[in-house]
């Protein structure tokens, strides 16, 4: 298996980490090499053109990006950038993460996000997608991948207790 960083974790604030740590822990059971990085569309401009800029260049595969509230975050990384995006929307205090689905998934036609779905099922869920693009053209991935659903599947109870 490639030992090269695969996966960029971003988010636009501290706070989104409470979600997306889960999508580390996942990407930690497939042991794909990922880094956690903390950028702002709008309050770190210059940081966020420097990071999408450099994602190709760094041989990054997959990003998953977490935002709230108005969350351009995913959709300027997409339009800085051709490599995937996968959007995880956060849980906002007032809206409850509406605002945040919304402005991840209505993304105007020539630029996709994969959108996710709201807090830490979409958290999970991107790390599983991300490991389902990278198993494309990775055999380890791909058998860890397929075992992780097996095991998922052998979990579910027949009857309720
Ligand atoms: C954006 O606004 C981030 O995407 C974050 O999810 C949201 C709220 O940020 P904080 O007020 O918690 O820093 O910057």
């Amino acid at each position: 298996m490639k030992k090269n960083l695969l996966v960029s974790i971003v988010m636009g604030s501290q706070s989104g980490w409470k979600i997306l740590s889960d999508t580390a822990q996942i990407l930690n059971e497939f042991k794909i090499l990922h880094e956690k990085k903390i950028v702002s569309a709008h309050r770190t401009p210059d940081r966020l053109y420097e990071y999408a800029k450099n994602l190709k260049i760094r041989k990054i595969e997959v990003v998953i990006a977490g935002a709230g509230g108005a969350a351009h975050l995913p959709g300027m990384i997409a339009a800085l950038t051709s490599i995937p995006v996968l959007g995880v929307p956060i849980e906002s205090k007032k809206l409850k993460g509406l605002d945040s689905l919304l402005s991840i998934a209505q993304m105007p036609k020539g630029i996709p996000v994969g959108t996710l779905a709201i807090g830490n099922d979409g958290a999970i869920n991107a790390a599983l997608l991300a490991a389902s693009i990278i198993a494309n053209n990775n055999s380890t991935v791909s058998k860890r991948l397929e075992k992780w659903r097996a095991s998922q599947t052998k979990s579910v109870k027949k009857r309720p207790k």
